[in-house]
C-alpha cells in the first residue's frame, strides 16, 4: 500500500462522537509510552501528524486519521499509566472498551509492545478478549532499535510463545529506523482486501 494522502478527521471520547463513516478502521492499542502515535507517524510517514511525548499519557482522546481517502487510523489513548489519576483511568478503559466492542467498521487492532518487555496481564487480557470476539490482531514489537538482531530474535520468540501466537505473526519494528514499517502496511492491506470481499458479499 502506498499512503498519498492523510487527513486528521477528528478525536472523540464516546460513541455518538465517532466519524460517521464506515471506511475499514483500524486501530492502534497498547501500554502508555509505548509509541503507539510514533508508529502511525512513521506507517503514514509524517513526522508529526500524531502528537507523541516522551511522557507517558499523552493520547488522552480516540484520534480517528482518514489515509487514502478510504482507509481509517484510530490512535487509542495508551493503558497501565500508573501516574493518572484514578479518576482519569476509569474514563479511559470505558472509553477503549466502548470503542472496541461497539464500533462495526473495526477490521482489527494493531497489538503493540515494548520489545524489551514482557507481555503483562492488559495485553493478555485484550488478546484473550479479541480472540473472542474475533477481531484479528497483529502483534507488533516496537523500539527494536534498543536491542542487537540476536537479542530481538530472542525477544520474539519469548513473545510469541507467552501470547500463544505463531512467531510469523509478530512482527519486528522501530519508529526510529522503519524497521517493519512495509510488513505491518502489506498485513494491514490483506486485512482490508479481505474486509472488502466480505462487505461486497453482504452488500
Ligand atoms: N528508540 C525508539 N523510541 C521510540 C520508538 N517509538 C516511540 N519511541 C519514543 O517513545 C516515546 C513515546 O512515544 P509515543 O508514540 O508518544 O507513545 P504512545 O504509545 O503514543 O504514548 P501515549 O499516547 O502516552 O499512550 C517517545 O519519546 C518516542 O520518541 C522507537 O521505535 N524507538
Ligand atoms: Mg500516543
Amino acid at each position: 500500500m502506498k499512503i498519498h494522502d492523510v487527513q486528521f478527521i477528528k478525536s472523540a471520547v464516546k460513541p455518538d462522537q465517532y466519524p460517521d463513516y464506515d471506511f475499514a478502521e483500524i486501530a492502534f492499542a497498547g501500554r502508555s509510552n509505548v509509541g503507539k502515535s510514533s508508529m502511525i507517524n512513521t506507517l503514514i510517514q509524517r513526522r508529526d501528524m500524531v502528537k507523541t511525548s516522551s511522557k507517558p499519557g499523552c493520547t488522552q482522546l480516540i484520534n480517528f486519521f482518514l489515509v487514502n481517502e478510504s482507509l481509517s487510523f484510530v490512535d487509542l489513548p495508551g493503558y497501565g499509566y500508573a501516574k493518572v489519576s484514578k479518576k482519569v483511568r476509569a474514563t479511559w478503559q470505558p472509553m477503549v472498551e466502548n470503542y472496541l466492542a461497539g464500533r462495526p467498521n473495526l477490521l482489527g487492532l494493531i497489538l503493540i509492545l515494548d520489545i524489551r518487555r514482557d507481555p503483562r496481564e492488559e495485553e493478555l487480557s485484550l488478546a484473550r478478549w479479541l480472540g473472542s470476539h474475533n477481531l484479528p490482531y497483529l502483534v507488533v514489537l516496537t523500539k527494536a532499535d534498543k536491542l542487537s538482531k540476536t537479542q530481538q530474535q530472542k525477544r520474539v520468540a519469548a513473545i510469541s510463545s507467552r501470547m500463544d501466537r505463531d512467531r510469523d505473526k509478530v512482527i519486528v519494528f522501530s519508529a526510529k529506523t522503519r524497521l517493519g514499517r512495509d510488513t505491518i502496511l502489506d498485513e494491514i492491506t490483506s486485512l482490508v482486501e479481505w474486509y472488502h470481499t466480505q462487505k461486497g458479499e453482504t452488500d
